[in-house]
């Protein structure tokens, strides 16, 4: 599927409820690999021309995947913190990465762009900052759900090390920002229902998610020719039971030997795929996300208010793991 912003939503005549449109066209910038050695000052460069290649179809807000700025160093076993911590940024934006900003405030396109934090006591997250148009910072983002292991496995053929280099973050946050109620999480997020509901209970109309999805998964392999199915799956039920839009944009391609999913997509509140990239390369898709359509869901089928039981989901926040009735 190409993008376009002219596409049609397949929303049909549903006009009823959304009074009057909130047009605001937002661009997924998929990455393909970043080698090892590609330098910072590159990468970025990579990541003006996408989103000047946005700006010139009309783009507002530009979303760039998680851990943009390198390549996806987990799948490494480092025994030291000397060799982790020159993939993190101690500052964003810093030298290296402000001409990105510049840029972006000159052109008047936001964006939001993930990479590994480091913080000035210490502590080392995985990150999505979001930028408006005019250049300030709307938030920051912390990935809260961190998968992976925290030992080196050497059986197997590549490493998921995010929970050896990075602490979670506790905080799913929506910022008003780009004329309506905006989110972020990170990839592993989206597989959480919890995800979606924490931001559509702050009435969420646009979330957006970066990610780094290896396409072998070593703990149980049946599941590799799935992982197109499921990254569509949980993002449009998302987008869909909570009415609001999802921007899923990937690092994808094979990347140090490494091949990760590419399937970027633009999903609106209906649940429908409305733009998803065709390649696994660098590679910009578009469409026109209408903020406005999503009362449409969240006020009938979906009215959290009216509807929702939340005094019969107790489980949910007082529970971790699974506890099953006793008996056979
Ligand atoms: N970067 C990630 O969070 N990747 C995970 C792994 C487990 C495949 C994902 O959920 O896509």
């Amino acid at each position: 599927m190409t993008s376009s912003p002219a596409l049609d939503h397949g929303m049909g005549d549903d006009t009823t409820i959304a009074a009057s449109e909130r047009i605001l066209r937002v661009a997924g910038a998929q990455l393909g690999p970043i080698a090892r050695d590609e330098p910072r000052a590159t990468v970025v460069e990579r990541l003006i021309g996408l989103l000047e290649a946005a700006h010139s179809q009309g783009a507002e807000l530009v979303v760039f995947p998680e851990l943009a700025l390198t390549t996806f160093f987990p799948r490494w076993y480092f025994d030291s913190w000397d060799d982790i911590d020159p993939f993190f940024e101690t500052e964003m934006p810093s030298p290296i990465t402000a001409p990105l900003f510049e840029r972006a405030r000159a052109l008047g396109v936001g964006f939001s762009l993930g990479y590994a934090e480091l913080t000035a006591d210490g502590h080392h997250f995985n990150t999505t900052i979001l930028v408006e148009r005019d250049g300030s910072v709307v938030g920051r983002y912390r990935k809260v759900h961190v998968p992976g292991h925290e030992a080196h496995e050497p059986w197997r053929p590549f490493q998921h090390l995010e929970r050896r280099y990075f602490e979670p973050g506790d905080r799913f946050d929506a910022w008003q920002a780009f004329g309506g109620v905006v989110g972020v999480a990170t990839c592993n997020d989206r597989r959480w229902p919890e995800t979606y509901r924490v931001f559509g209970l702050q009435g969420c109309e646009l979330l957006l998610i970066g990610y780094n999805t290896p396409i072998h998964y070593a703990p149980d392999p049946g599941q590799n020719r799935l992982a197109g199915f499921h990254n569509a799956l949980v993002m449009q039920s998302g987008a869909y039971q909570n009415g609001m839009w999802v921007v899923g944009v990937a690092k994808g391609g094979v990347e140090e030997g490494v091949d990760s999913l590419a399937e970027s997509c633009i999903i609106g509140p209906s649940g429908e795929v409305v733009a998803r990239t065709d390649t696994t390369g660098d590679e910009v898709i578009v469409a026109d996300c209408d903020l406005a359509r999503c009362a449409n869901y969240k006020t009938t089928l979906f009215d959290f208010d009216r509807y929702r039981r939340p005094e019969v989901y107790t489980r949910i926040t007082a529970q971790r793991g699974v506890i099953a009735p006793e008996g056979s």
